[in-house]
């Protein structure tokens, strides 16, 4: 069935391809090792040289920065290691200036501690501001357990002497939940996200939304419970509250209604059976959503099998993709992302970044990217081929997540080389280090002492040595960006998986109009034999090849070690 049966509504965001900067690490202005504003001002026509529509940048409000900037102390002030609000306003108008769009993360599930909110709700049980906040009076017992993502004793409840209550935090103990149960809480929210809409941004990225909303009998929640009704998860069950819905139907009726600004969930605990529920248009409440059913899959066998026995195949991440390709095919709208500031590069994740083989499987993944069906986010770095640092020791890290596990582990007299193993491989330092510019020192990224290590791979891996080298990493991103737009079928075009059981190649065709494409990616070391089945339609042009060779006989391709082609179908 072509695409054109499809009443597919066009916007300007489901056109777009996505570039996601963590601030603190792209570039540093002034010096003090962390990535700033200004820093990024001065890297505006780079950024426009990528050919990217929009910016999503990592939170940028002020913060003690316990979790890096998901601690927000003041919603409506800039962090000051960032710089200014003046900065913020140059910074605007130059990706504005540059026809670029600006979406910002939106971190409204919990606050700072050091937001004046807190301050004033933990001074007295009858404090205006006290049912800003999640509390349980010590008098009634210890609050039933809930878990804590970044707690170092994992409980998301903590005693607060001045008032003997406890106060919820699912984060860290510096990040207090938001009682959105509160009308004068979501009325703040509200104000605040129109004060920046009014400033003249382009949406928000919703930090962890599904979980604004919690049941506040706060019942006894078993591991039974939790595996026969929420696969075993707490994140599962920290995303179905009771009113989630209610509050985002009302997000877009006194907010995002109002603008032509765009929205997406960070889908931490929804499943592709909910999707629509947040992106149907009908639904009046989001425009997408991002999952975690791929990030969550196992590890590469070849790679670490030793710490996932059950580990990732091809054929379960490509079962992912086309699942949620498939909910949202007809009406919403999709997401995809291999990367951003909570995991591991993507190259060293999905690709293979030993010396021989991360260009080519650096150059496969972003054609997986931005080939599939849905609005891609792009991660800062892996444009370049970035790789994971794998740090040996603990005190090489600065994730409040890696350090506060670290310490639960050592408390329960676990297995800490295990955990470090396994942080090299997963841990989100990994796709924080700084961006890497040059061969300079610290790559270009400061002259002063980066916040954290820089790879030692960035004598090769950088921006001016890339842009020499015109079968660069980062050429090819740009050449895939330019075909993506130069093919509306890769937009709006359907999507059809071929060959799903093929355990290393991921083939599918995008169709619009009678119009289609044939992708092959070859996600494996090995030379693989593919036979483009004549259904697809025969084989014409090679539109693109992340190699320089393609061996290929009528429909039967010899794809080499993480080759990827596009071929235009007749
Ligand atoms: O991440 C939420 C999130 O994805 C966690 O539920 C995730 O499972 C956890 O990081 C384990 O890997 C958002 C932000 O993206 C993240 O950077 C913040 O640390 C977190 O919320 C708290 O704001
Ligand atoms: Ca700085």
């Amino acid at each position: 069935m072509s695409n054109n049966d499809l009443d597919i509504q066009k916007k300007w965001w489901k056109e777009a391809v996505i570039y996601q900067i963590y601030p603190r690490s792209f570039m540093d202005s002034n010096n003090d090792g962390i990535g700033d504003l200004k820093g990024i001002i001065s890297r505006l026509d780079y950024i426009k040289s990528l050919g990217i529509d929009i910016v999503w940048l990592n939170p940028i409000n002020k913060s003690p920065n316990d979790d890096n900037g998901y601690d927000i102390s003041d919603y409506e002030a800039i962090m000051e290691e960032f710089g200014t609000m003046q900065d913020f306003d140059e910074l605007l108008n130059g990706l504005h200036a540059r026809n670029i769009k600006l979406v910002m993360d939106l971190v409204v599930n919990h606050s700072s501690d050091e937001h004046k909110w807190f301050v004033e709700a933990r001074k007295s049980r009858d404090n205006p501001y006290r049912d800003y906040y999640h509390w349980w009076p010590a008098e009634k017992g210890k609050p039933p357990f809930r878990k804590s993502f970044f707690d170092v004793n994992g409980q998301a409840w903590e005693y607060d002497a001045v008032t003997n209550s406890y106060y919820l935090h699912y984060f860290s103990v510096k990040q207090p939940d938001l009682n959105w149960e509160n009308p004068k809480l979501r009325k703040e929210i509200y104000d605040m996200m129109k004060f920046w809409i009014r400033k003249g941004i382009d949406g928000f990225r919703m930090d962890v939304i599904t979980f604004i909303s919690k049941d506040i009998n706060f019942p006894t929640i078993t591991q039974e419970y939790l595996d026969e009704n929420y696969n075993g998860s707490w994140t599962n069950y920290y995303a179905h509250g009771p009113k989630l819905h209610k509050y985002l139907k009302e997000i877009n009726k006194e907010v995002l209604s109002k603008y032509d600004v765009m929205t997406v969930a960070e889908g931490a605990g929804i499943g592709a059976g909910d999707a629509l529920k947040f992106v149907d248009e009908d639904m009046k409440k989001l425009d997408m959503l991002y999952h975690f059913d791929g990030t969550n899959l196992g590890y590469l066998p070849n790679q670490y099998k030793h710490m996932d026995p059950n580990g990732y195949s091809l054929v379960a991440f490509k079962e992912v993709y086309t699942k949620w390709n498939k909910k949202v095919a007809k009406k919403g709208w999709g997401t995809i992302y291999l990367g951003n500031h909570d995991q591991p590069r993507m190259l060293s994740r999905w690709g293979n970044d030993a010396t021989e083989y991360r260009e080519a499987s650096s150059k496969m993944l972003t054609t997986f990217l931005l080939t599939m069906r849905g609005t891609p986010y792009y991660y800062a770095g892996d444009e370049i081929g970035m790789s994971n640092i794998r740090f040996d020791k603990i005190n090489d890290y600065r994730d409040i997540e890696t350090l506060n596990m670290y310490e639960k582990i050592k408390k329960e007299n676990g297995d800490l080389q295990y955990f470090l193993d396994g942080q090299k491989i997963s841990g989100r330092d990994n796709g924080r280090t700084p961006f890497q510019w040059d061969n300079t020192n610290n790559a270009g990224f400061t002259g002063g002492t980066p916040w954290l290590t820089i790879n030692p791979d960035c004598k090769t891996v950088n921006v001016a040595y890339e842009e020499i080298d015109p079968d660069s990493v980062l050429h090819y991103f740009r050449k895939m960006v330019k075909l993506r737009k130069s093919l509306p079928e890769l937009v709006y075009g359907s999507y059809k998986t071929i060959d799903k059981k093929n355990a290393n190649i991921y083939a599918y065709t995008r169709t619009l109009n009678d119009r289609s494409v044939l992708v092959m990616l070859n996600f494996s070391d090995q030379q693989i034999s593919f036979s483009a089945p004549v259904s697809a339609g025969s084989v014409d042009e090679v539109l693109l090849n992340n190699l320089q060779n393609c061996k290929a006989h009528k429909n039967v391709f010899q794809l080499q070690p993480y080759q990827a082609l596009i071929v235009r179908l007749l």
